[in-house]
């Protein structure tokens, strides 16, 4: 199995690897990993599942989104969340879900085209919030959301908007403070399936980013729907040993229009402003903490550094956003290409990203 995060060799934090389909066949040997696959929690998946999976990796919580991976050599890519104490797989109405002391990974797939996409949603988020609540891990860090048809009329309403109505509902429902709790988040559209989600939540309060260029998601005026997406710009989590940052997925959106109609190298370019931004947000809670912690400043997340999934809309335009990666960014990308659906139908491709730093540098004693 190929992972290329060296992170994901350090024992106890959250951390995750890049999985690839050809080193998937077989989904083992567990000894390729430090600890084997006690320390998964999930994974999600994207493309033509893994055939002959190990038993022990088999059992594994595994969302499979089915959208084309867009490489010339490879069918299929993901990636493993890795924990530490993990649990064994449990369901909790639908939901399949591994856990350790700190963090709750977990997917669920529902419906067909067919369903009220509003109900579904609900339906999901509200089993999301019970599950959360009674397990004891009651901040959502990060969602990934994925529909059929996501521009598919539903009751008078696109099924993404209607999305959109199920998921307020049910944070309405909990009685929470949007602008207090809204994780990082993707929502994107496939052209089979129903409806799945896959999340991480935690027993620390994330710490929410939102990007100074665009308005926020949760605040668009009812012109991109009845009630507006529930999800930050990033989440930046304070795990024992490393910060986390979870970018949510990031587009051409500027204050709240899409921009570069039809352009989708101009797109990419301020979609990775954008992503700038929100990089540049965390390191400045970062310096907080470091601050907090008493520890010197320490090395920020850089643009670079961080994993990235790109989903473009046309498959053809892959090449053209790989070109406008490697001169912004370099060639040395740790990127992965899937096809998709972007929730506005002018929007030509949605990158996220995530990455880590770790908490404790130069003398660990120095607390
Ligand atoms: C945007 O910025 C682009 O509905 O959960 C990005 C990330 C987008 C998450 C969501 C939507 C969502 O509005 C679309």
């Amino acid at each position: 199995m190929l992972m290329n995060n060296p992170e994901s060799s350090s024992a106890h934090a959250l951390c995750f690897a890049r999985l690839f389909a050809e080193a998937c066949r077989g989904f083992a040997p567990a000894s390729q990993y430090e600890g084997g696959f006690e320390r998964a929690l999930g994974v999600v998946w994207f493309g033509e599942p893994p055939t002959d999976c190990s038993p022990q990796m088999a059992d594994v919580p595994f969302m499979s989104v089915p959208m084309p991976v867009l490489q010339t050599d490879r069918t299929g890519a993901g990636e493993l969340w890795l924990g530490g104490a993990v649990s064994a797989t449990k369901e909790f109405e639908g939901i399949r879900y591994r856990a350790d002391d700190d963090v709750l990974f977990g997917t669920i797939t529902i419906g067909g085209k067919d369903n009220h996409m509003a109900v579904d949603s609900q339906s999901v988020y509200e089993r999301m919030f019970r599950l959360l609540d009674q397990a004891g891990y009651p901040y959502l860090w990060r969602t990934w959301n994925f529909l059929a048809d996501i521009h598919g009329n539903d009751q008078g309403l696109e099924r993404y908007r209607q999305f959109n109505v199920g998921r307020q509902a049910a944070y309405d429902a909990r009685q929470q403070v949007v602008e207090s709790s809204a994780p990082a988040a993707c929502a994107l559209g496939m052209r089979d399936g129903g409806f799945c989600v896959g999340f991480l939540a935690g027993r620390v309060a994330p710490i929410l980013l939102e990007n100074p260029r665009q308005v926020s998601a949760y605040h668009y005026p009812d012109t991109y729907g009845p009630r507006s997406p529930t999800f930050s710009r990033a989440t930046l989590i304070p795990l024992v040993d490393a910060y986390l940052l979870l970018i949510s997925g990031t587009a051409s959106i500027v204050g709240h229009e899409s921009r570069h109609l039809g352009n989708v190298r101009a797109q990419t370019r301020e979609t990775l402003a954008n992503i700038s931004e929100i990089v540049a947000q965390a390191n400045d809670r970062l310096n907080d903490a470091w601050a907090n912690d008493r520890l010197p400043q320490g090395p920020g997340f850089m643009l670079a550094d961080l994993q990235l999934r790109v989903y473009v809309r046309r498959p053809e335009d892959a090449d053209a956003v790989r070109r406008e990666l490697g001169v912004c960014l370099g060639k040395n990308l740790n990127v992965c290409f899937v096809r998709a659906d972007v929730c506005r139908q002018e929007l030509l491709v949605e990158i996220e990203a995530s990455g880590w730093v770790r908490r404790t540098h130069g003398d660990r004693e120095a607390r």
